[in-house]
């Protein structure tokens, strides 16, 4: 039972002008396909092999070609998923109420998650997680990501790739730029649903 790369939701151009067409194929066509075919070979003939992602991600520390590519493979599935075109700006209910409590205001939580995503050295992703029933905010490098004990250790409903690959052919060095675009098409039902699911 090999992973499969999935299908976007939505078209490769959806997401402009925050995200352009031609970075969201190469990512998703190049880039993620190549995290899930090596994690099919990283797995082929292991124990691995029979589990889930999930599981997979909790033993994988010290096996560098599964932890990358799991990584790789997990990150970006959630990735394309909290995303959508015409989206961002719609967050209501019991997260948005858990996000002002939290961080005191909405603006104050994108700030927040925009400084994890600025301040990751190198490649690496931003998240926003559930852990232990409260939000809490980090960071990972490389794959890495919460389930497998990295950053806020809980589980992640929203996620951001500031790996150069993400946003270097329209944005260039202005990786700012970039974090602050994204908040254009965060799917916030997707995340919501998350949420309640996750607490
Ligand atoms: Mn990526």
């Amino acid at each position: 039972m090999a992973f499969e790369l999935p299908t976007l939701p939505y078209a490769y151009a959806a997401l402009e002008p925050h995200i352009d067409a031609r970075t969201m194929e190469i990512h998703h066509s190049k880039h993620h396909q190549a995290y899930t075919t090596n994690l099919n070979n990283a797995i082929a003939g292991t124990d691995m092999e029979n589990m889930s992602i999930e599981d997979i991600l909790k033993v994988c520390k010290d096996k560098p070609a599964v932890r990358n590519n799991g990584g790789g493979f997990w990150n970006h599935n959630l990735f394309w998923e909290i995303m959508a075109p015409n989206a961002g700006g719609n967050l209501s209910g019991e997260l948005a109420a858990a996000i002002d409590s939290t961080f005191g205001s909405y603006e104050a939580f994108k700030d927040e998650f925009a400084k994890a995503a600025t301040t990751r050295f190198g490649s690496g992703w931003a998240w926003l997680c559930v852990t232990n029933g409260a939000l809490e905010i980090c960071s990972t490098a490389n794959q890495d990501n919460p389930l497998m004990g990295e950053g806020c250790n809980g589980t992640p409903i929203l996620c951001l790739d500031v790996w150069e690959h993400a946003y270097y052919l329209n944005y260039q060095n202005r990786r700012p730029d970039y974090i602050n675009a994204f908040f254009n098409v965060i799917n916030w039902e997707v995340v919501g649903a998350k949420f309640a699911a996750a607490k």
